[in-house]
């Protein structure tokens, strides 16, 4: 693996957002670094911008009310490995696939199937410079986080 520090997008679903303090304290605990964190509604049209690779599959519709039935809580997290790190403590997509084979990653913890999965993570360093920018640059530059508290700064 690579010794060089990376960035990943995390983000909290909004079912998962009665858990924040638990993922602070694994974020910790697996000693990651918080750069950036912001709480926002998303609407219609931030979601099939978030996740344009699935705007054509069946559930489309249901993960557009899902990701917009509340706020998100998003973090984008640093060190050695977060990509790939970051996968590994979330565990698989399907949070009953998760319940079973990762029983202690963290959508066996907080979700509860393939759709309500509690939480999000880039899956390649290419998408997590994609997801970054989407949040961090597109989103507060054009005003929709302009409510938010102020960023922290690197
Ligand atoms: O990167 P992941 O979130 O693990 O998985 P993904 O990129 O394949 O899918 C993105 C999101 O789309 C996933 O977190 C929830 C939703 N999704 C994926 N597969 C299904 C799904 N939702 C439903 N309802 N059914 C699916 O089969």
């Amino acid at each position: 693996a690579s010794t060089k520090k990376e960035k990943t997008l995390a983000m909290i679903k909004p079912d998962g957002l009665n858990y924040t303090d638990d993922f602070k304290r694994i974020v910790n605990d697996f000693g990651f670094s918080i750069l950036r964190e912001l709480t926002m509604q998303l609407d219609e049209d931030d979601v099939k911008l978030f996740y344009a690779e699935h705007s054509k599959r069946s559930f489309f519709p249901n993960l557009v009310k899902y990701m917009t039935s509340g706020p998100v809580f998003v973090m984008v997290l640093e060190k050695v490995n977060a990509v790939a790190d970051w996968r590994a403590l979330i565990g698989p997509t399907d949070a009953r696939k998760a319940k079973i084979t990762d029983p202690h990653s963290i959508r066996a913890m907080c979700g509860l199937d393939s759709q309500r999965n509690c939480v999000h993570g880039s899956d390649s360093l290419q998408s997590a410079t994609r997801e970054i920018s989407f949040f961090f640059r597109e989103i507060v530059s054009t005003g929709k986080g302009k409510n938010l508290p102020k960023l922290e700064s690197d």
